[in-house]
Order: C-alpha cells, then structure tokens, then sequence
C-alpha cells in the first residue's frame, strides 16, 4: 500500500492482487512475486497539459479554449460534487466487501491445514509446506505430484530409524521408561517373544517396577509364557546384580514403573537406576495419542534419563500421527518401533518412515 500511494498518490485504491513463484527447479527455490493492479480516479485534469517535445520543432501553440466554455453552472457543480461522493462511497464500500470475501484456498494451505488438523505443530506445518509448488506451476496443479512431494519431506524427517541392534557378542541391555499406562510392559513382552521365539536369543526380563501390586505378576505371566527367567530388582545395586548374573544374555530387557513427568522425585530415582551401567539403551515409551503440547513436557522432563530412542504405542487408536512427526522434527532422538495394538506379540513392527507418511497424508 506504502509502495502504491508513493506511486499513485493518497487516493490510490488497491483493485487486484497476486502470488505467484517464478524460476526454481520443481517448485524449489522458485522467488515469490506479488503483482498488484492498482488505480486512482482523480477529477480531470484541469491545468494546460505540457506537450512533450520529441524533436527539435518548437511546440506547438497550445489551442486556446474560451473560458466560458469550461466553466459549469452552480447547480451543476454542485450535482458533479454530489456524484463524485457517491462514486467514492460505493468505491469504499466494494472495497470492504472485497476485503471482507473468503479469500480462494490456495492449494499449499490446504497441504498445511491438513497437517495441522493431523496435529502437526502449526510451524512445522509450515516449515513443512514451504515453497511446495502451488496451483500456479505446472507441478503444483498436480495435486498427487504435490502429496508426493509433501510425503517425501516428511518421511525425511522420519529418516532417523533403529530397532533394537544387538552386539555380535556380550549383552545388550534395553530399558523401557515412561509415563504409566503407555504399554511399556507390553511392549517388552512383544519385543522379547520375538527376540527369544523368532530369532532364537537368549533373553532374561528385569523388573524395576515393584510400585503395583499387579505389576510384577503381568510381567512374570508373559515371561511363563515365552519360557524367560525375570528378576525383580528394588534398588540400583540389586540391578547391577541382576545384569553381572545374565551376562551371558544375548537381551536384557528393564521393564520400569510408569512415571508422571511432573514428579522430580520419581525421575531422579529412574535416573539413578539406569545410571548404574552407561551402556543401557533407553526407550522412551510414548502414547501415540499424547497431544504435542503433553508430549514435549514428557520428552524435556524425562530427558535426565537420557532415552536414545522413542517408542510410540497404540498406534491403532490414535486419530493422528502429528505428535510423532513435531517430536522427531524438534529433536535427534531415534524411532525404534510402533505398536499397533494388544496381540502379543504380533502388535509391533520397525518404524517405516514412508509408511508413516503416508498414513499421515491418508484421505
Ligand atoms: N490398543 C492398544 N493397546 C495397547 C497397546 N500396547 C499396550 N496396550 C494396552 O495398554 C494397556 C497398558 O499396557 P501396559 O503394558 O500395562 O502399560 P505400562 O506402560 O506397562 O503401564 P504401567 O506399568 O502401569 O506404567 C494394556 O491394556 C495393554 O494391552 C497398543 O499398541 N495398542
Ligand atoms: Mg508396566
């Protein structure tokens, strides 16, 4: 507008504007233009217009025009001057009605609203659909070309993907933390099952969560059932004696009590346990339906246990799939699996980043 009235003077009026990108390959660092159409209705001139010479001829003589001619009645000023205000009024209020209309939906907020209505932190929604070829390019009128696009930057972000590795030789000791009621205890038994049954490991469960009465019980059920021995530990240096005794374990899995990120006390005493050996490789078990916001809490509160990897569980119930991609877009923590429901121990699998995508951008 500042750039208009400079132009045009105070009265201009902005009638048209548009977007579009130019250059850039695919969409791609393409530079974003504006074009704005812009007028100005000023009474006719009145002053003696100034002919422009364009060779050396002297001007020619200005006509002269009698005075009386140009000169209107009272009545009829006064009939112009009525006229010119309402032109200015109508034009004042098509412009409010203008303003005021829906703008179109260009198709990159529909990509960004979409990823906001999955849940998607609304500036990484952004960051993810930046300079995504919109309806003006040839791809960007594409709209399958443009989700394939959109689902390739989001499976970058997912890229950072591994499950449990374990050493050629000595043992790997795996704990799971989180809040409680995440599926921390289920998940182990459905990782052990298929450490132990499918590919043939030698695998011993610990328990460190002797704060439910049932949860020792729920622990020992599945360890029965798979045929591993459990150890129920109380303190950091009955951990230690439980790891020196399976040493000769291919997996130690470390099933802890669920923690509330707001009790300090809590995380202090889980960030003591696992301190008793560096090599531990800590899961932070996550609800795939944990709002972004609760999410984060969880993430920076439980980051004095120093968890590598994030886990997210239930993934069958969630509506959407945001909170996971915001946390992997914000921090360099790994994903390991996605559970997918309460079968043990088929409900699990690797995080497949164009998987996940996928089901993000799902009509
Ligand atoms: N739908 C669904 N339910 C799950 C999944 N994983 C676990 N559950 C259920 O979630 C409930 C809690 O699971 P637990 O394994 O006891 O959770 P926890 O994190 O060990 O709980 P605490 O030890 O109390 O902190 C159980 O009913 C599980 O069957 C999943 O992937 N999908
Ligand atoms: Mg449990």
């Amino acid at each position: 507008m500042t750039q208009v009235k400079n132009d045009l003077g105070r009265d201009a009026v902005i009638l048209h504007t548009r977007r579009f990108r130019k250059g850039g390959v695919l969409g791609f660092f393409a530079k974003e233009l504006v074009e704005i159409m812009a007028a100005v209705d000023t009474p006719a001139p009145v002053s003696t217009p100034v002919p422009i010479s364009t060779s050396a001829q002297p001007p020619a003589p200005v006509t002269k025009v009698p005075v009386t001619n140009m000169k209107c009645s009272g009545e009829e000023d006064a009939k112009m001057t009525a006229m010119q205000m309402e032109i200015t009024n109508m034009r004042k209020m098509i412009e409010q009605v203008i303003t005021k209309l829906p703008q179109k939906e260009s198709r990159k907020s529909f990509w960004c609203d979409l990823l906001i209505k999955n849940d998607i932190a609304p500036e990484i929604a952004e960051n993810l659909t930046y300079n995504l070829p919109d309806e003006t390019s040839l791809v960007g009128s594409n709209p399958a070309i443009v989700k394939q696009l959109l689902a390739e930057r989001i499976s970058n972000h997912l890229q950072r993907v591994e499950g449990i590795a374990l050493p050629e030789t000595g043992c790997k000791t795996v704990a799971f933390i989180g809040p409680t009621g995440v599926g921390k205890t289920t998940t182990i038994a459905k990782v052990a099952a298929n450490f132990a049954i499918n590919q043939g490991y030698k695998v011993a469960l610990i328990t460190a969560d002797t704060y439910r009465i049932s949860a020792v019980e729920q622990l020992k059920t599945y360890a029965d059932i798979i045929g591993l021995p459990v150890d129920v530990v109380y303190t950091p240096d009955d951990l230690k004696a439980a790891l020196f005794r399976h040493r000769d374990k291919n997996l130690v899995l470390l099933d802890t009590a669920g923690r509330s990120p707001r009790n300090q006390y809590q995380l202090a005493e889980l960030q003591a346990l696992l301190a008793v050996d560096p090599n531990i490789e800590t899961h932070l078990v996550l609800g795939m339906s944990t709002k972004y916001a609760e999410a984060l809490e969880i993430v920076n509160k439980f980051s004095v246990c120093l968890p590598q990897k994030f886990l997210f569980t239930k993934v069958d119930e969630a509506c959407n799939l945001g909170t996971l991609v915001s946390l992997l877009y914000q921090f360099p923590a790994t994903l390991s699996y996605i559970t997918t429901g309460q079968n043990v121990p088929e409900d699990i699998e690797l995080a497949n980043p164009v998987k996940l995508a996928n089901l993000i951008l799902r009509d």
